[in-house]
């Protein structure tokens, strides 16, 4: 039976609350095993609808699941996407704050933001460079609502997919200065290589992934208006963090960006 309006609120109120408390709840398809793609994504549009009645801004969109590695990790085949509130954003060399947090883990991605609207159906790669104003690293910082991070697709898209802060800043490129698919990127945890990987890991390329965002938006008559900070997907398996770390991830042709755990 399809979900009532009621329930939705509730579970968007159930997951806003443990996100804003900092704290972790079952994952909701252990009461709701019935919970549609449908239905989670308009969850996680209510979510929406309380942070921005509240004055907060929406400032972009995250790609999640987007690589194999990640798919693999967490036990789901299909990507995702969530949204980017103003309060998620951390400067380069700023500080990832575990009070404000669950168990947070940190994954590198490639970042674009846009000159122009993009809108789907049909929205192509090539529409997609025609759109970016310019490239950016970009560091997320994922952190799960659920339980030892054990949840479904479904769930895990009415929890924002999992969002939670952001670090960018650094270098910027455009389209002709780097190559999204074949830029390498390591990871680096007080100063230890964690993870390596390459834009290709993002179904292909990074540019795929904004695609796949306009076109999933334009289902429900949104576009990705201009000007929108757009997180491509992870390039490798996320990494947990505690408070004294320190990150850094390098791109080739991009600088680097870092931020510290505490
Ligand atoms: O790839 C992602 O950014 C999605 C995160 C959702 C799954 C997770 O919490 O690991
Ligand atoms: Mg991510």
């Amino acid at each position: 039976m399809a979900m009532d309006q009621a329930t939705k609120a509730q579970l968007a109120e159930f997951l806003e609350n443990a996100e804003l408390e900092a704290r972790e709840v079952v994952k909701i398809t252990d009461e709701h095993p019935d919970l549609t793609l449908t239905e989670a994504y308009e969850i996680n549009d209510l979510i929406r609808d309380r942070k921005l009645a509240r004055g907060t801004k929406q400032v972009g969109y995250k790609m999640g699941l987007t690589s194999k590695a990640k798919m693999d990790q967490m036990g789901v085949n299909r990507p995702g996407f969530g949204y980017l509130f103003d309060y998620f954003a951390i400067p380069d060399g700023g500080e990832i704050k575990t009070a404000e947090l669950i168990h947070p883990k940190v994954e590198p991605e490639i970042a674009v933001v846009l000159k122009t609207a993009l809108k789907g159906p049909g929205c192509t790669i090539a529409d997609v460079f025609a759109a970016i104003d310019f490239i950016l690293p970009a560091m997320e910082v994922i952190d799960s609502r659920y339980e030892n991070f054990r949840f479904d697709l479904v769930s895990v898209i009415a929890d924002n997919s999992s969002s939670s802060r952001f670090v960018t800043g650094g270098q910027s490129a455009t389209v002709d200065q780097v190559d999204m698919k074949t830029m390498g990127v390591v990871m680096e945890i007080n100063g230890e290589v964690v993870a390596l990987g390459a834009g290709a890991a993002v179904i292909g390329h990074p540019a795929n992934a904004v695609a796949m965002l306009a076109n999933s938006l334009a289902e429900k008559g949104e576009e990705v208006p201009a000007g929108s900070f757009i997180m491509t997907g992870a390039l490798t398996a996320a990494h947990a963090v505690k408070p004294g770390d320190s990150v850094t991830v390098s791109y080739q042709g991009l600088g680097s960006i870092s931020a510290r755990v505490v």
